[in-house]
């Protein structure tokens, strides 16, 4: 018998990826559309953050680490760990997490997260400097590729296209050109489509 899922956390939140990995994987799972911060989150993450995954009775958490884990343990989605590809892989999420997300999650911060008091309005201009520069660098790594792994799409790619989605609600500039095309490419995949409608049906329940 294959692993119980059970994604915790709204999916307006980071929890899309996990939840867009699922459908990627065809597996099965349920979502509990929590708020962060919630009792609920809090009696299983610390810092209140969601999303969590809930596999059979443990409780991983950190998006990244979560797609990572779905992804190895279903052989899918990506390079062999301890290749030297693998390795290529990762770096691709690292600049995804410090180059792409950094910047849109300082935004947010200084938006809506953090207390009032605590916001830095003047902080955006910079985020979206630092946007920009990471749509160039990855104009650059990408080059003719399909995917940024060359013909797989593995899981920094789906880690990017959640931070295109993400970057088009909060109106950051999103490049044309082979970006742009690139963006196109990870936001038509079948099981955003299906992840999408299953968020929906989650949110009016
Ligand atoms: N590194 C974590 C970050 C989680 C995170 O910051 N989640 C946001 C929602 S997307 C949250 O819970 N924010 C509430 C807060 O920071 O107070 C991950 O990728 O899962």
């Amino acid at each position: 018998m294959g692993e119980r899922y059970t994604v915790i956390g709204h999916p307006n939140s980071r929890a899309m990826r996990i939840i867009w990995m699922l459908e990627e994987l065809g597996l099965d799972y349920d979502i509990q559309p929590e708020q962060p911060r919630s009792e609920a989150v809090r009696r299983l993450n610390p810092s209140g953050k969601i999303p969590l995954l809930k596999v059979n009775d443990d409780v991983l958490i950190d998006s990244v680490a979560v797609v990572t884990y779905l992804a190895d343990r279903h052989n899918c989605l990506t390079m062999k760990a301890g290749t030297i590809p693998r390795a290529i892989q990762d770096s691709f999420t690292q600049f995804c997490v410090d180059e792409v997300e950094g910047p849109l999650w300082t935004a947010a911060k200084n938006s809506f997260v953090h207390p009032e008091e605590l916001r830095v309005p003047e902080i955006k201009r910079v985020c979206r400097a630092e946007f920009a520069w990471a749509m160039e660098t990855l104009a650059i790594r990408l080059g003719d590729n399909e995917f940024v792994m060359g013909q797989a799409f593995t899981v920094p790619d789906l880690l990017l296209g959640h931070c295109a989605i993400w970057a088009r609600a909060a109106k950051f500039e999103l490049p044309g050109g082979v970006v742009g095309d690139y963006f196109d490419r990870v936001l038509a995949r079948p099981a955003l489509k299906a992840a999408k409608e299953r968020a929906a049906s989650a949110r009016a329940a």
